[in-house]
């Protein structure tokens, strides 16, 4: 029987144009829908647009349109953006467009005929930003503990939810759907604020217009999160009459899973699954919150501004390649850090040198050797087995990890096979059984064998490179297969490959010229060559010497808070960080000034070797020092936790 695979992006604001992290979402969420419809799933993928709201109407004010036109130019972005990205969206949804208003009407009427709707006057303090009311215990120095944006004072009638009666039908669904959330600590998170006790939520307006009139009384409109998570019902054609509309939201919910930032986990994992059960509507089946893109330690937001343009990235590197570098780098769950030399270091070693090596060297040798025809493998020794048997295991493991949504994992294992095959050559050297004729059955089997390998990684990369994947399999000379019916040996000997060409070229520029280049300035990278056979033998890796873990636990690494941060007169690198470390207050000098400004650093917790040798840097003492990872000749990034820790907590 056919499974249902219904999977969501979190419709974008349009308060400001697409950037690298409207484009992770959405590029995850196709990277799933890819797979899914690899495994044979029947598969719904959504996203859109949420267009409503004061931020909306305000932002179309500063840019002196109507915000109608406003809207559709945004929109239009977004839409934009899904080609550029080559994104696999079944429909593209826009709040504005009247099934959705529609719909959102119908769950109203849902819910308040269900008695869990009542007019009430309300004040408070409202963000605009974030389009929440923030409890004044919550609030940060009178700003938004989210944002960090100034709140306003409101006083409104408006429509409540009764969010307080739902407190101990929510604790019970959670108890009873141990992996509506994930990762688990986050779950835990929503779980403690549920249980601190809900209060009724307001649900409507009247201070602006630019929104769903509610059902009967035109002077309010909705509550944009009310309206905005509709959304994932409207798609399916709920609110709409006909029996073709009932049968689509019956096929798709609730095995629904919404992909979403972390930031907006309460809304998902609380009202939404509230107002869906107050309208006699089954939850959604799971919730997936996402880390955050960092640039230079903060989020990257529109609001902080410190965005990167995803349009950059596919210029420089194309499409596959931001894909594979979002996927490869940001683990379920956790922050990561967004850089160019992040990217160009893996476009290099991961792209260019592991699967462009490996495409480039196996295709020339069966054009080569072979007549550009696949040949018979014929008897298996123990090496083959051996890369058959991890051919097999890789594809176990990948389908695994993408069920578990870990993209990242799943990429590292199909790495680890593509090392395993470049090894498999160099230990075979087929440039040296093409020599003599007598190895002609082991030059064979060992052509067969890697091309195979190829095979299966096209396929394995499908999802997150399905570009890359189409011209892997254009040189091949193979088509697109299923993941269920992939094995190792699935390679037919007598296949006639296509053309060679390059893959992922060598960028042999540097970051500098990378960064002053013009948009018609494609990059030229450097020509990917037909491996040599000097070339295809990699430096040997060198042993490591290895530490006792007692060697290692001499290391002090504490959590520490800056307490204070300046840079320090004549030194273009250092700072001088006053620090908290549980224990004392002390000063470090840190290598970190061309990556940081001091009051970035003030309030943050780092990690410290907090047992370090006193030394005079500039003519100032430094007690420890601070950790920080850097890329071959980029800048430094500070170590952190995705959950505060105390000052003092030890670190190993
Ligand atoms: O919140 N890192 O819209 P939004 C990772 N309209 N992902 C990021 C990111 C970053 N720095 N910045 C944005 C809204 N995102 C509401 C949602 S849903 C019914 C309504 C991604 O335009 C991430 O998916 O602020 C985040 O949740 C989303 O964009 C927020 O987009």
């Amino acid at each position: 029987m056919t499974r249902q695979f219904y999977i969501t992006t979190p419709i974008y604001y349009i308060n400001a144009q697409p950037h690298i992290g409207h484009a992770y979402t959405t590029m995850v969420a196709d990277a799933m829908a890819r797979s899914q419809r690899l495994l044979g799933a029947d598969v719904f993928f959504l996203t859109g647009t949420d267009e409503h709201g004061q931020k909306v109407e305000r932002a179309a004010q500063k840019a002196g349109v109507d915000t109608r036109t406003f809207a559709n130019d945004v929109a239009g972005s977004f839409r934009q953006m899904c080609r550029d990205l080559s994104i696999t969206n079944d429909d593209f949804i826009r709040t504005t467009e009247p099934r959705h208003h529609r719909a959102a009407q119908a769950l109203w009427r849902r819910v308040a005929a269900n008695g869990d709707i009542y007019k009430g006057d309300y004040e408070g303090w409202y963000c605009t930003v974030d389009e929440i009311f923030v409890p004044e215990t919550q609030l940060v120095d009178g700003r938004c503990p989210t944002c960090g944006g100034k709140v306003e004072r409101l006083k409104e009638q408006s429509y409540y939810f009764r969010l307080s009666k739902y407190q101990q039908p929510l604790l019970d669904f959670y108890r009873a759907h141990p992996a509506f959330v994930q990762p688990d600590f986050r779950f835990n998170e929503v779980r403690s604020f549920v249980e601190a006790g809900l209060q009724d939520l307001s649900i409507s307006r009247t201070s602006f217009r630019w929104g769903i009139p509610v059902p009967d009384d035109p002077a309010h409109v909705m509550y944009v999160w009310f309206d905005a998570l509709t959304n994932y019902l409207t798609a399916l054609g709920f609110g709409a009459d006909g029996s073709e509309a009932q049968a689509r939201v019956e096929r798709y919910w609730p095995v629904v899973i919404h992909l979403i930032g972390k930031e907006i986990l309460r809304q998902h994992a609380l009202y939404w699954p509230a107002f869906l059960m107050a309208a006699g509507i089954n939850p959604p089946e799971r919730i997936i919150a996402h880390g955050w893109w960092l640039m230079g330690g903060a989020k990257m937001s529109k609001s902080a501004g410190n965005v990167a343009r995803y349009q950059d990235y596919v210029r420089v590197f194309g499409v596959d390649a931001l894909r594979y570098f979002v996927m490869r780098e940001m683990p379920l769950g956790l922050d990561a850090n967004f850089s160019d030399e992040g990217v160009l270091t893996r476009f290099n070693a991961d792209l260019a040198n592991d699967l462009g090596n490996l495409v480039s060297r196996t295709t020339t040798m069966i054009h080569r050797y072979c007549d550009g025809v696949v040949p018979a493998p014929g008897e298996r020794d123990e090496l083959d087995a051996s890369l058959e048997r991890q051919i097999g295991g890789t594809i176990g493991a990948v389908v695994r990890q993408f069920e578990q949504f870990q993209i990242t994992v799943a990429l590292q294992e199909t790495w680890e096979l593509i090392r395993f095959v470049n090894q498999y050559i160099v230990k075979r050297e087929p440039w040296a059984l093409a020599k003599r004729p007598e190895q002609r059955a082991m030059l064979d089997a060992t052509l067969y064998h890697a091309a195979d390998a190829l095979r299966v990684t096209a396929a394995l990369i499908d999802p997150v490179m399905p570009e890359a994947a189409e011209r892997i399999r254009r040189m091949l000379g193979t088509a697109q297969e299923r993941w269920t019916d992939l094995t190792a040996g699935g390679l037919q000997p007598g296949t006639r490959l296509g053309p060679t060409e390059p893959l992922f070229p060598r960028i042999e520029k540097t970051l500098e010229e990378l960064r002053t280049m013009t948009p018609d300035e494609t990059p030229a990278p450097a020509e990917q060559k037909a491996a040599t056979p000097a070339e295809q033998k990699p430096a040997a890796p060198a042993e490591e010497p290895r530490v006792t873990i007692d060697e290692f636990m001499k290391v002090d690494l504490r959590v520490a808070k800056v307490l204070e941060a300046e840079a320090i007169p004549k030194s273009k690198k250092l700072l001088k960080l006053k620090v908290d470390t549980g224990r004392d207050q002390r000063t470090i000098v840190a290598g970190i000034a061309e990556a940081y400004q001091p009051e970035q650093l003030v309030g943050r917790s780092i990690v410290i070797v907090a047992n370090l040798q006193p030394a005079k840097l500039m003519g100032v003492e430094s007690n420890g020092m601070v950790l920080a990872g850097s890329p071959d000749g980029g800048q430094p990034v500070l170590v952190g936790f995705d959950q505060d820790l105390p000052p003092g907590a030890r670190v190993r």
